[in-house]
C-alpha cells in the first residue's frame, strides 16, 4: 500500500482555511469565488453532519474497474488518462451531441454541494462535490416525447482498467435513471471535490451523483447518455436482479436480501462508533419524495 502523499492531504487544508476564511471576512460563500473552480454553495447543500476527510473519500471506494477492495481504485487508478474525453447523448432526442469534458466544465459552472453519499453496503460518507444539475446538461439536446427513461454508461477500457479484464460485473458499468429523476435538480454531474479536480478513483473526469439513492446508481468516468423508451437494466440489476433494483432508493425499511438496511456506519469514525439511522431517501425525502407519491416502494426496490 502506498504511503499517502502531503500533496494530497493538502485539498483538505486549503479547503477547510477557504471556509474559516470567507467565514471571518463575512461574506457570503456564494458572493465571491477563490478558486480555479468557482466556489458556490447552494441551496440544496447540507451541512448538518460533519465532512468526512479528504484521504477517506480518496482512498476507501468502490470503483470495480480498478478492482473490487476499497483501496484498489486509489492504488490502480493514478495512471489512468481523462484527457481527451467526451460524452455522448444519443437516443431518443432529435439532435444527438457530443461534448468534450473541458467544454462541460466550462459551459456549466461548478458549484459546491454537500451530500452524504449512502452505499448498499451500509456505510455513508459526507461528501463536498463541485458539480451542477444534471438537468443543465441535458438541455443540450431536444428530448422526444418517446424518451421515458436516461441510461448512463461508464467508459469501457481494460487496457487502462485491470478490472475489466474480469467478467465481475458486465461491462461497460450502466445505470438508469427515471426522466424525472434525472431532471430533479439535486441529480448531479459532479467535476470536483473539496473543491479540487475529481481524482481518478471517484469517478474523474465526470460522474453522476444522485443524493437519495444507494451508491451504485452515480456511475463514475461517464462517456454515454442516452435517452431511451423503456427502464434500462443497469449492470447490478443484470448481476443480481433479486438484491438490486432499477429505483434503489435509500430506504431503512427495506431490507437486502441478505443485510438490514436500517442503520449505517459512518466512514471515519472508527470500527467502535456506534452506527446511525438510515434516514428515508438518504435524508433528501422533502426534495425527492414526490417523485413516488402513489408507488410501492418495497415492490419497486
Ligand atoms: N463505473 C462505476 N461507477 C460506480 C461504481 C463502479 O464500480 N463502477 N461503484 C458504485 C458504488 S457501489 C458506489 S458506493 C459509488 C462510490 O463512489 P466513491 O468511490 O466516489 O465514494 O460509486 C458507484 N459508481
Ligand atoms: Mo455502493
Amino acid at each position: 500500500m502506498k504511503k499517502y502523499k502531503h500533496s494530497e492531504i493538502t485539498p483538505e487544508l486549503i479547503y477547510n482555511k477557504r471556509r474559516k476564511f470567507i467565514k471571518s471576512i463575512g461574506l457570503g460563500v456564494g458572493s465571491i469565488s477563490l478558486s480555479s473552480i468557482p466556489f458556490l454553495n447552494n441551496a440544496y447543500s447540507q451541512n448538518k453532519t460533519k465532512l468526512t476527510s479528504y484521504e477517506d473519500i480518496t482512498t476507501y471506494n468502490n470503483y470495480y474497474e480498478f478492482g473490487t477492495s476499497k483501496s484498489d481504485p486509489y492504488r490502480n487508478s493514478q495512471e489512468f488518462i481523462t484527457k481527451p474525453w467526451s460524452v455522448t447523448i444519443e437516443g431518443e432526442v432529435e439532435n444527438p451531441v457530443t461534448i468534450s469534458a473541458e467544454e462541460i466544465i466550462s459551459l456549466f459552472p461548478s458549484e459546491e454541494r454537500i451530500y452524504k453519499l449512502r452505499c448498499v453496503e451500509g456505510w455513508s460518507m459526507v461528501i463536498p462535490w463541485m458539480g451542477f444539475s444534471l438537468s443543465r446538461l441535458l438541455s443540450k439536446v431536444s428530448i422526444k416525447n418517446t424518451a421515458k427513461f436516461v441510461e448512463f454508461e461508464s467508459v469501457y477500457d481494460p487496457e487502462q482498467m485491470n478490472g475489466q479484464r474480469y467478467p465481475v460485473l458486465n461491462w461497460p458499468y450502466r445505470e438508469g435513471l427515471r426522466i424525472d429523476e434525472a431532471m430533479h435538480p439535486i441529480t448531479t454531474v459532479v467535476t470536483g471535490l473539496y473543491g479540487k479536480t475529481l481524482p481518478n478513483q471517484n469517478g474523474a473526469p465526470l460522474r453522476i451523483f444522485v443524493p437519495w439513492k444507494y451508491g451504485f446508481k452515480s456511475a463514475k468516468a461517464i462517456v454515454k447518455i442516452k435517452l431511451v423508451e423503456n427502464m434500462p437494466t443497469s449492470s447490478w440489476m443484470r448481476s443480481s436482479p433479486r438484491e438490486y433494483g432499477f429505483y434503489s432508493n435509500v430506504n431503512p425499511n427495506v431490507s437486502h436480501p441478505r443485510w438490514s438496511q436500517a442503520t449505517e456506519r459512518v466512514i471515519g469514525e472508527g470500527i467502535l462508533a456506534p452506527r446511525i439511522e438510515t434516514e428515508m431517501f438518504n435524508g433528501y425525502g422533502d426534495e425527492v419524495a414526490h417523485l413516488y407519491s402513489g408507488m410501492d416502494l418495497k415492490k419497486n426496490f
